[in-house]
């Protein structure tokens, strides 16, 4: 049976670019042929400093994202990753089937480390194994994410295939991406060269499904772009970054193709264009953060969801993973 799985880190307040690029379409994903798991991937969070405060309101606030944003937790399972041991049971299993040359290879790994790649924890460098381990331990078929993590999803088909090769076993599905859509890569506000990214220091690149309506139409209005009017089709937003990607968002939050919104704005500057795409943003989110504010009035009621989806989550991923460690030769005897 097809089995979809995806997550997203706690690690701070999510965006538009999670919105668009994963919750819109974690949503649209259910009721489906394939079963649906969504994680809160909080151990791959705590790769980097996480204030552990500040990272439980996280987690909460997250799952309430996932809810607000239509992932429905009695259709799919929802659940935080440090929960079901699987995960991390996994990921050890699979740090001695990936090599450390992969790891480094990374360009996740690269920015995140920078050049101080000596004094990161050694969980960055492994993270893409731990992923790995976050969609075969349900041997998920396919993986809706955004582009920027396309590289980890070729790192873990090489991890299923080198270690379906080594024991002479089929384990592992060769997990599909699904990298779809218009909004697969939502970029900066203030840089178009740079993904839109809920750790950017700068508040004003992004958008935060909790911001107000008034702080979203003013980052939208202050939002970089250049002087030229919009051309009728994409052809003409060759080398205009961030006139693309402010398109790209609209059409994403209008269910529209880029072409198509641009039919509409040809010929007008960003003074018009602008402030159409504040209000359907802002009528977009504004129900989404109503309703994570509704979840996150009772915080009771998240950890009971969360612990029911880790049960059901459980269930799928153990007999895996036990059947893993048989492969692999490791004695039970209990
Ligand atoms: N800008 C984006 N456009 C489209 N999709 C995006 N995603 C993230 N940013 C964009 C997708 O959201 C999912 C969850 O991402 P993540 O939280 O696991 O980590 P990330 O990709 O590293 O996202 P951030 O926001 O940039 O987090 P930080 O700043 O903590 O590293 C993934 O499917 C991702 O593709």
């Amino acid at each position: 049976k097809p089995r979809i799985f995806s997550g997203i880190q706690p690690s701070g307040g999510l965006t538009l670019g999670n919105y668009l690029g994963a919750l819109k379409r974690f949503a649209a994903l259910q009721g489906g042929e394939a079963e649906t798991i969504y994680c809160l991937v909080d151990l791959h969070a705590i790769t980097v400093w996480q204030d552990p405060e500040t990272l439980r309101r996280n987690i909460r606030e997250a799952a309430a994202a996932f809810m607000a944003a239509g992932v429905d937790p009695r259709q799919s399972v929802l659940f935080n990753q440090s929960q079901v041991s699987a995960h991390a049971e996994m990921a050890w299993l699979f740090n001695t089937v990936a090599r450390v040359g992969w790891m480094y290879r990374m360009t996740q790994f690269k920015d995140k480390a920078g050049k101080n790649t000596e004094n990161v924890s050694l969980g960055l460098l492994a993270y893409p194994a731990l992923m790995a381990a976050d969609i075969l331990t349900y041997q998920a078929t396919a993986v809706p994410v955004g582009e920027d993590q396309k590289q980890h999803l070729e790192l873990t088909r090489d991890i299923a295939a080198k270690f379906n090769h080594d024991y002479g076993v089929e384990q592992f599905p060769i997990t599909e991406p699904l990298i779809e859509g218009v909004a697969t890569r939502v970029m900066s506000l203030r840089d178009g060269s740079k993904k839109m990214s809920k750790s950017d220091p700068s508040d004003a690149s992004r958008i935060n499904l909790t911001d107000s309506a008034d702080a979203i139409a003013q980052k939208i209005r202050k939002a970089r772009t250049d002087a030229d009017p919009l051309p009728g089709s994409v052809d003409g937003l060759k080398d205009r970054p961030e006139a693309r990607n402010l398109v790209n968002i609209y059409a994403a939050l209008a269910d529209a193709t880029p072409d198509h919104v641009l039919s509409q704005f040809e010929g007008q500057g960003f003074g018009a264009f602008k402030p159409a795409l504040a209000e359907l943003a802002v009528a977009s989110l504004e129900p989404i953060t109503r309703r994570m504010n509704d979840y996150m009035a009772d915080p009771a009621e998240i950890d009971r969801i969360l612990g029911e989806g880790s049960v059901r989550a459980d269930e799928i991923a153990t007999p895996i993973l036990e059947r893993t460690k048989e492969i692999m030769g490791l004695l039970r005897t209990r």
